[in-house]
């Protein structure tokens, strides 16, 4: 018969398409910005990668047949660490280190037959780029937006440099020298994010496609809550200010726990050397250090212990708490294991008849107990209202609210990033370069070390340079920026990517922001999304994007994409993992071949070299071609899954484009009018159509949904086979399954563009099929048809759907034999009884 080569189809189409765009073009048509988080350059691409470029390039396809004026750009995120050690490891230049896998992995998406609007393509190390980062620095620092600040970061005392959090090991060494790393405090610059906390916080509210579970981790990081600031006095000279969530439980508080860098516990500690021994060892434990003073309760006027207390963090409320053991697990931790003794009666009783124990505190809501005074049997909630407002007016505490957002930190002491564009002057201070002298660029280095700073503080020549302001000498400074810093504003630059006098026209980015669909890991849910979130509403503040009504939101719509997890060879014995080499499968078991009798579990976990499971994207395509590959990473889960890879599963997509070709061959060898012109034939094209159509309805809901691309290639193989049975049978005329065969190869052309092009030509046509999407006539059911259910040996098997007018024995008999399902239940047996009426069907067989 005849067989589709996928291969050369792919071949022919491809090279097709570096002459021809096969899209059609609108450029005044509606826009739909289609933008996948564009990826590091790390030399190749790997299932991850090809998984959300294939959901993007569907997507964008999708639109563009829907008559959008689709923006699919593509770019790389390529400063970073990894072009830093390679460059330190093998003394090469960190820039053609990147750009060489840039080529390799462009290289690697043309395999993939993804398209992009390489025409927008950015990189971010190229001084084209960074230029612009670097002016978006210096507009941020003219407003306040950065500064320079003191900071805790981990400090190599053998290398004598700054690492970043990802270079120190679990064991807080680091990852070159095995230093335990230190903490120090270093003068960093800053993004003053917090300043948009509340914003941030509240225009979540305003993305309604965005996956709540997002939306939650944003809200989380930003950690608004609202709280009392109270003062308690001490029989020092000195207060000390608590923050507290539930001031009403006061009455029962016990102790005062104070964080690590609180200026009391520091200064205590220059004092006291034992304090600092103990602010030196190990965390890890709940001891604290009782400090020589005492603090008195507001209101009670009773006194109570001062502790350092380690669960006390510095970088939240006033870094003191007030230690309530009855009402808050830690604290009753701490109470506990440092002997504090506490009052045994509750602030605030369970109104039901939960019991009270000295086991557990109790946390939930109440009446305020005997030991409240004048509060006593208010509601707690009602109390505290109260005590906020006395405690206010006698001027001792102050309703605040605090957010844990904390100021981002975007210095690094590194080469490979964008420079930070500003000259220290001992007259002038901190001056940002002038717009007219960016980019300041990174010099080309083979051998970079840094001993103590960034490697370019190193360069004498590159530092030295006059101030800006005031021409006297200066040095520049020699930070670079977190690159972090590089894709927070990336897909504005791709709507105007080769403007040379802005980081983008401020008219073109008001007609294409925001993004419509952004599709991504779900690992960049957090800083990634929040710091481009923060730069978008800075680009308001700097009258770069104007956009009241949509709150200067970036994204619209966000995808995250699941992770790809391959096939994982765990021995069950020793709970070792195998390589796939290493076992081998006998009756329908995996052995362990070097130990048959060793049972080997065939798990799923992400991808990685450790673990022997990674599955490569390209040996992948070279053998399947990429329409197959695609269709497979489509088909095996929702979009927002895990994927288990499954390689033996990749025939079952391949399987089914060859049928689909060779339906497509059969129709086009029918003969013009074949009709054969019973009533119950016509049935059975009625039903056809009927299910096309149901199918191309389906279709484009489940491409806006995209969740459920799986589901559209599910349903196109359905429709493969009833057009594929249809054949067989002969019941339908040619032009009825032409119709739902074109239909069918538009409706996934999306997602197979070769062999859906090479179809749409076979089914005689000469345009793309990408030209538009399908569009039918609903088809009109004018004969009423009834259900008729077939019972075969007294078991219900099937149920025909005949039209009233064919409701006569024969006919009705007709069917049955014919009917595709039943063949299963009929094949080589005799029907030794049929009772047949006009509602129901009973068949004995042998
Ligand atoms: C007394 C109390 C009693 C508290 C009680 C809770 C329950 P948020 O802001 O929502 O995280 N707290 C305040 N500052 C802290 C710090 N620097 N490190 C660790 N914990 C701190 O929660 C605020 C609550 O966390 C505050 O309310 C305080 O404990 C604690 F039954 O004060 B609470
Ligand atoms: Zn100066």
């Amino acid at each position: 018969g005849y067989k589709l080569n996928l291969l050369d189809t792919e071949r022919k189409w491809k090279e097709e398409w570096t002459k021809r765009s096969p899209f059609p073009v609108n450029e005044s048509a509606k826009k739909k910005y289609v933008l996948s988080m564009f990826p590091y350059p790390s030399g190749s691409l790997h299932m991850g990668h090809v998984r959300v470029y294939t959901i993007s390039d569907t997507l964008s396809r999708y639109y563009r047949m829907k008559g959008f004026n689709v923006i699919h750009p593509m770019g790389w995120d390529a400063f970073g660490l990894p072009a830093e050690n390679a460059a330190i490891e093998h003394h090469i230049s960190p820039n053609s280190w990147t750009k060489s896998n840039i080529e390799k992995m462009k290289h690697q998406f043309e395999y993939m037959n993804v398209h992009f609007d390489w025409d927008r393509e950015i990189i971010t190390c190229d001084p084209s780029y960074y230029k612009w980062s670097q002016y978006l620095f210096t507009q941020l620092f003219k407003k306040g937006l950065a500064y320079q600040a003191d900071a805790l970061v981990n400090w190599d005392p053998v290398d004598c440099t700054v690492l970043a959090n990802e270079q120190v090991d679990s064991q807080g060494r680091s990852w070159r020298s095995g230093a335990v790393v230190e903490k120090k405090n270093l003068c960093q610059w800053f993004f003053k994010i917090s300043d948009y906390s509340e914003q941030l916080l509240k225009d979540l509210e305003s993305l309604p496609f965005w996956p709540e579970k997002v939306k939650k981790m944003q809200q989380n990081w930003i950690g608004k809550s609202k709280g009392l600031e109270i003062q308690f006095k001490t029989d020092k000279n000195y207060t000390l200010e608590v923050y507290t969530t539930r001031p009403e439980t006061i009455f029962a508080s016990a102790f005062l726990g104070l964080s690590k860098s609180h200026p009391l516990v520091q200064s205590q500690a220059e004092k006291h050397g034992d304090l600092s021994t103990f602010l030196e060892s190990d965390d890890a434990n709940n001891f604290g250090f009782k400090l020589p003073i005492v603090a008195y309760n507001p209101l009670t006027n009773a006194s109570i212990p001062v502790y350092y207390a380690p669960y006390v963090v510095d970088e939240h409320g006033t870094g003191v708490v007030m230690g309530v053991p009855m009402h808050d697990l830690r604290d009753f931790n701490f109470a506990t294991e440092n002997g504090i003794s506490f009052p045994s009666v509750n602030a605030v009783l369970p109104q039901n008849s939960e019991t009270v124990n000295n086991e557990t505190p109790y946390t939930g809501n109440g009446l305020m107990s005997e030991i409240c005074g004048e509060y006593k049997g208010m509601k707690n909630k009602e109390a505290a209202k109260l005590m906020t407002k006395k405690l206010e007016s006698l001027g001792i505490a102050r309703f605040v609210t605090k957010y844990k957002l904390r100021d981002w930190l975007v210095s690094r002491q590194r080469f490979w990033g964008t420079p930070i564009p500003i000259v220290h002057c001992d007259n002038c201070g901190a001056v940002p370069v002038p717009e007219h002298e960016l980019p300041v660029q990174l010099p080309e280095l083979t051998d970079i070390y840094g001993k103590g700073s960034s490697p370019l503080a190193n360069l004498e020549s590159w530092v030295k340079t006059d101030c800006p302001q005031c021409k006297k000498p200066s040095r520049r400074e020699t930070d670079t920026m977190d690159t972090f810093v590089d894709s927070s504003w990336y897909f504005f630059r791709f709507l105007d990517s080769k403007n040379n006098k802005l980081p983008f026209d401020p008219k073109k980015i008001e007609k294409d922001m925001p993004v419509d669909i952004y599709i991504g890991g779900i690992e960049h849910s957090i800083l990634h999304l929040l710091y481009s979130r923060f730069f978008s509403k800075v680009m308001n503040d700097i009258g770069l994007w104007k956009n009241s009504n949509l709150k200067n939101e970036p994204f619209t719509r966000l995808i995250t994409q699941g992770m790809v997890h391959g096939p994982t060879y765990v021995s069950q014995p020793t709970g070792r993992i195998l390589k796939p080499d290493q076992v081998k499968k006998v009756s329908g078991k995996f052995v362990n071949i070097a130990n048959p009798n060793d049972e080997v579990e065939l798990c799923y976990f992400k991808m990685s070299k450790s673990k022997h499971n990674g599955v490569d994207p390209i040996s992948t395509i070279l053998r399947w071609g990429s329409d197959v590959t695609r269709a497979h990473l489509l088909f095996s889960a929702p979009v927002d899954g895990v994927l288990q890879w499954d390689s033996t599963g990749i025939v079952g997509a391949e399987r089914w484009l060859l049928r689909l070709a060779t339906c497509v061959e059969n129709i086009q060898q029918m003969e013009q009018s074949s009709v054969s012109a019973t009533s119950e034939m016509n049935d059975k094209t009625l039903e056809l159509l009927e299910q096309t159509y149901d199918y191309m309805v389906a279709c484009e809901k489940n491409y806006e949904n995209i969740f459920s691309l799986n589901v559209i290639i599910s349903d196109s193989m359905k429709l493969t086979n009833a057009i594929y049975n249809s054949l067989k049978d002969n019941a339908s005329p040619k032009e009825a399954l032409k119709t739902s065969a074109e239909v069918l190869v538009r409706c996934i052309a999306p997602i197979v563009p070769c062999v859906s092009s090479e179809l749409w030509n076979h089914l005689g046509h000469k345009n793309s099929v990408y030209t538009n999407w399908p569009s039918m006539q609903k088809p009109s059911i004018t004969k009423k048809r009834v259900s008729v259910p077939v019972q075969i040996n007294g078991k219900w098997r099937l149920q025909l759907k005949i039209s009233s007018d064919s409701l006569k024995e024969d006919l009705i008999m007709k069917t049955v034999l014919t009917h595709p399902d039943a063949q299963h239940w009929l094949k080589d047996k005799k029907i030794v009884r049929a009772i047949v009426k006009p509602k129901v069907v009973s068949l004995v067989v042998e």
